[in-house]
This record gives structure tokens, sequence and C-alpha cells, in this order.
């Protein structure tokens, strides 16, 4: 991998690169994942690379069906597995909830190589490492429907960022609660969702762990009117609006 200087003004946007170009090399990332990062670094452009306020909304919502839900799980795939590992493992340390290496594109060695990085994260309870998917999704043909039965299955709430929208419907008809973090608000699972944070996954987990943290002792402080439509309408707006601002500030 290339030598990024600290003071290069895209430093955080290139190392993020960097991760997910390394993790392709050692099978954590689908060759796939490299167009999914590419896609969201664009969507980040035109939101000026910050949490939006109705992102920080949908997050508490996110962390209030953390605290609340009986069998959270957090789903992990290569992207995030790339990215965050230590947030990952400390998200699921905080929540409570087992992490579930759950793949889109299942090849050989994936499932392996992200538990790899997961544990050398500090992770111990790893759900859906290779061999332990045996149950699945009904009505799903992608292979994300293979799940592990002590997991994703038996869920009332399930993490699942940097998703497809096929299993996010699959998942919201069994029942359960689906929160997801996608920077792009128009995606299908987005949506879907029950929760989803237009927001990238590295600034929008800390805040997730935050608010689990502060408020385990009282989620109902957390819980306030909730309706995903109205967020996701919000984020677009928000979009716009800075758009139009530069416009017109011709702030290039
Ligand atoms: O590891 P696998 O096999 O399970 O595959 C993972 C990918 C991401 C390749 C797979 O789920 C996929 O193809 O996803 P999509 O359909 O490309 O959707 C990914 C979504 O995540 C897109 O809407 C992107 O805008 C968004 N995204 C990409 N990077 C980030 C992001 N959202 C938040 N934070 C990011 N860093």
């Amino acid at each position: 991998s290339i030598e990024i200087p600290k003071d290069h003004p895209r430093y955080q946007s290139l190392i993020n690169r960097e991760k997910i170009i390394d993790g392709m090399h050692s099978k954590v990332v689908a060759p796939a994942g490299l167009i999914a990062h590419g896609r969201g670094e664009a969507f980040d452009y035109l939101m000026g690379e910050k949490t939006l306020p109705c992102a920080r909304r949908a997050i508490r919502q996110a962390a209030y069906a953390f605290l609340t839900a009986k069998h959270p799980v957090i789903s992990v795939n290569g992207n995030v597995a790339a990215l965050c590992p230590e947030l990952l493992v400390k998200l699921s340390e905080i929540s409570s909830a087992p992490l579930e290496i759950n793949l889109f594109y299942r090849e050989q060695g994936r499932e392996e190589a992200i538990e790899k990085v997961l544990r050398e994260h500090g992770a111990k309870n790893i759900l859906g490492t290779a061999g332990r998917t045996t149950a699945s999704i009904p009505e799903l043909s992608s292979n994300r429907r293979h799940v592990d039965p002590d997991g994703i299955l038996i869920s009332d709430c399930v993490f699942v960022p940097l998703e497809d929208g096929d299993r996010t419907e699959a998942l919201v008809r069994m029942g359960k609660t689906v929160i997801t973090v996608d920077l792009n608000p128009l995606s299908r699972t987005a949506r879907m969702a029950s929760i989803s944070i237009t927001d990238n996954i590295i600034r929008a987990l800390p805040l997730l762990i935050e608010d689990i943290k502060n408020n385990k002792n009282n989620p109902k402080a957390l819980s306030e009117d909730y309706d995903n439509k109205e967020i996701l309408s919000q984020a677009v707006r928000a979009i716009a609006e800075y758009l139009t601002d530069r416009a017109k500030n011709k702030d290039f």
C-alpha cells in the first residue's frame, strides 16, 4: 500500500480507500465492495462529509432500538470489517449484541478472513463463521439468506450497515426492527429499513456507541416520535440545501 502524507487535504478519505483496497487483497472485501465504496464517497461529498441533523436523530433512535431489543444482532460484511473493525467490536461489547458475518458475495476464504480481522480487534462472540450459517431467511434468493440459527434468525433487531434492499425487506417482513447505515438516502435499503442512518459508517458508529453507553440505564430518554420516511425526506432536503448554498455562494 502507498504512503499517505498526514497533511494531505483528503487524508481520511485516502486512508479509507487504502483500507478497502488492502481488504480486497486479503479477501475481506469483495471486488464489488470497491464500487460500493465509491458510490458512498460520492454521496458523502454531496452532504459535505458531515453528520446531518436527521442522521443524528436516527442514531438516537437506533440506540433506543438496541437498548430495548431482546436479541439485537450486528451483521458484518466485508466493507465494514475493512473500514472499522474496532468500532464494530466496541458496539458489540457495549450493546451485548453478537457480531454475525453475513456476506452477499460468498467466496471460499472470505468468512475466515473477516473472522480473523474481527478477532485481531478483540471480538470474542462471532456468529456466521464458516459452517455455522445453516438456517435461512424465507423468500430471499441472495446469498445473504444463509444465516446463523443463533443470530439473525432469532433476532428481534438487526443492524445491517451497507446493505442490499432485498434482505432489508425480507427481515422487516419477518417482524424485525432493521437499522441501516447508508450514505444514499434513495437506496432501497434506506427506504425499506425501520431506521435509516444517512451517514458514513465511520462517523455514525462512534455516535451510536456514545448514545448506547450514555443511556443504558434510561433508554426511554432517547425515544421520540420517529418516522423513517420523514427522516429520509430531511436527508434529501439537507443535501439539496447544501448544494444550493454552495452554488449560490460560488463556494468552489
Ligand atoms: O461483503 P459483501 O459480500 O457482503 O458485500 C458488501 C457490499 C457492500 C459490496 C454489498 O452489500 C453491496 O453490493 O452493497 P450495495 O448494494 O452497493 O450498497 C451499499 C450501499 O452502502 C450504497 O448505497 C453506498 O452508497 C453505501 N455506502 C458505501 N460506503 C459507505 C456507505 N454507507 C455508509 N458508509 C460508508 N462508508
